[in-house]
């Protein structure tokens, strides 16, 4: 497809403007095409930004290293460009728009020079849903464009609904020197715009994911009256033949792709199920009737790879078996690929993430041990995959939603699973929601981090305008979803996990459905509605009555110290807290005080 067969005159303008600011040489439309595709990874294999995998082993698999200062999110160099820095808000980077232009124009200037520019249309979204929004990322880096074709719905369908004059979010993308000091990764909502520079890591660069799906759409849905969340989206079948489906939204390393794809234990296993919409990203409308339903946006998984085996996630295990890229994971001659705790060989005749020769058990010369696979290293895989994927997944108006979890890892303090009491209490809970950090970060080991709906870096606006915006949200809605609090990680006075997690979580999320349904009463708390001993089914489980009087304790001591650690933080979001969350913090702390 050419340029000039373009029927958009503005995109075709605008990809003209670009392509001759970075002196690209050639344009190349992808069209999503099978044949075209094929060319491209050929492309990609000669220039050695992919190498290709055992094809026996892994069908249509491909590995890639990135750089290795180029590895993660960079949120220092993440901007939110919004004419008043008062939009962007007490937890965003902000640079006004036009010295972001200027700076990023000096860095994109002749960046492509001799070099192909990939225009890749793409919809977040099943196509052509009434809910979906279209984007047009730019880019000179073929990883992208073949993981934007794993992540997304792309092609040229995507630009026969776009028609002739269709509204989409313009992404430029380009590697230039992969220099953090030449890096921005900067959002124009109000030009609907993302220009991103220097990097080559996925949730900087396949700019629908983190910088369209949630901060761009976060300032969309607040103007349009939906949601754009950092959520999976699953749903529960059960013995009565019906499936619930509920979202969750938990931080880094809490198990939200294990969640999303959980197997039930094998006694449930005949009369639980579990489909999976999405893992990552949820965009939530009010439906005309009365409740909430929710699309996964995407149409691929960036799954973190160290942890992924058999045992954690035997869904993931098979997702990836085919159709993915493999990003900073160990290597070795026969291409087959390697990474910590995968239950699989290790190689002897490894290479690693930055490309050196490794083994396991290798030390550096302080003894420290050298892992193979970087901590944030990745895989790319289209949930079409998916053994538990949902059928509605490509729905244009997805699912209904009945719960929404949020979680966090706290080793202390909160129980298994509790319920808010109303909408308003459940804003509160995930706007004070937190996790200890863990071994797996480098600085700041046990230190509480709050992370107001797992938002805290995609939130696209002001985040006092956007907890206002959940709180007016909820009480809009006829039908509000129930909001649920969980911890998987609770640990005992011996140091050990309470809870074994993983598969066992089900048995939480069949407390859940029975309460959404309401089949089961509550014991009413200081802190929310928890379980009665009685209606969760511990059934095979090895939990002594003491170990579960200790996942479900509230002590009053410790919250009495956590409320203050939240005073801080809430503090830290200035005057235009929304007053409603103040006055829930002060009624908990009211119930405490007196227990
Ligand atoms: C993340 C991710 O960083 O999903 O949250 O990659
Ligand atoms: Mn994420």
């Amino acid at each position: 497809m050419k340029l000039e067969e373009l029927n958009h005159r503005e995109l075709e303008r605008w990809i003209r403007e670009m392509a001759a600011l970075c002196a690209a040489s050639e344009i190349i439309i992808v069209d999503g095409s099978e044949e075209q595709r094929k060319k491209l990874i050929e492309r990609a294999l000669q220039n050695e930004e992919l190498i290709k995998l055992d094809q026996d082993k892994y069908p249509n698999c491909y590995y890639h290293r990135s750089s290795p200062t180029d590895v993660a999110r960079t949120e220092h160099l993440t901007f939110i460009c919004t004419p008043n820095e008062d939009q962007a808000g007490p937890t965003n980077n902000w640079m006004s728009p036009k010295i972001a232009y200027e700076k990023a124009r000096a860095i994109f200037e002749d960046s492509m020079r001799g070099r192909a520019m990939y225009v890749i249309p793409f919809s977040m979204g099943p196509i052509g849903s009434p809910r979906s929004k279209i984007g047009v990322e730019l880019t000179d880096s073929l990883y992208v464009v073949l993981s934007m074709l794993i992540m997304t719905r792309a092609g040229k369908e995507v630009l026969d609904v776009l028609g002739i004059d269709g509204e989409f979010t313009r992404c430029m993308h380009g590697l230039a020197e992969r220099d953090p000091k030449k890096r921005l990764i900067l959002h124009f909502p109000q030009d609907n715009t993302i220009w991103s520079v220097g990097s080559g890591y996925g949730g900087n660069a396949l700019l629908g994911k983190k910088c369209l799906a949630l901060r761009i759409a976060s300032h969309q849905a607040r103007q349009e009256n939906w949601l754009a969340e950092h959520m999976l989206i699953m749903g529960i079948g059960d013995p009565d033949g019906n499936t619930t489906f509920i979202t969750g939204a938990f931080p880094s390393a809490c198990g939200k792709t294990n969640l999303a794809m959980l197997i039930p234990p094998e006694q449930f296993k005949k009369k639980w199920s579990i489909w999976t919409m999405g893992d990552d990203i949820g965009w939530l409308f009010p439906e005309t009737n009365g409740w909430l339903w929710a699309i996964n946006p995407e149409n691929g998984m960036f799954g973190v790879a160290p942890g992924t085996n058999h045992q954690s996630n035997p869904n993931a295990m098979k997702t990836i078996e085919s159709d993915t890229i493999f990003t900073n994971v160990v290597l070795n001659s026969d291409g087959h690929v390697w990474w910590e705790e995968l239950d699989d060989e290790p190689p002897t005749d490894g290479v690693n993430w930055q490309g050196l020769p490794w083994y396991l058990g290798m030390k550096d010369a302080k003894g420290n041990i050298i892992n193979g696979a970087h901590p944030n290293s990745r895989f790319t895989a289209p949930i079409k995959n998916c053994p538990s994927k949902s059928q509605r997944t490509d729905w244009p108006n997805g699912v209904q939603i009945s719960a929404i979890l949020f979680g966090g890892r706290r080793n202390t303090l909160a129980p298994l699973v509790y319920e808010a009491r109303d909408w308003e209490h459940g804003v509160y809970i995930a706007t004070t929601m937190s996790s200890e950090v863990t071994a797996a970060q480098e600085r700041g080991q046990g230190e509480v981090r709050y992370d107001p709906m797992a938002m805290l870096p995609f939130i696209g606006y002001n985040i006092n305008d956007y907890l206002s915006h959940w709180l007016r949200f909820g009480k809009r809605l006829k039908h509000p979803p129930r909001i649920f609090h969980v911890n998987w990680f609770r640990k005992g006075e011996n140091g050990q996990y309470l809870w074994p997690g993983y598969g066992d979580n089900l048995r939480v999320l069949q407390w859940i459905v029975k309460r959404v349904h309401g089949q089961v009463a509550a014991i009413e708390t200081p802190i929310g509605f928890m379980p009665r001993p009685e209606d969760l089914d511990l059934a095979g489980l090895n939990i002594g009555e003491k170990e579960l009087n200790l996942l479900f304790r509230v002590d009053k001591d410790e919250w009495m110290i956590e409320l203050e650690l939240r005073e801080k933080f809430l503090e830290k979001l200035g005057m235009t807290l929304p007053v409603s969350i103040y006055k829930q913090h002060l009624l908990l702390k009211e119930r405490i005080e007196k227990m």
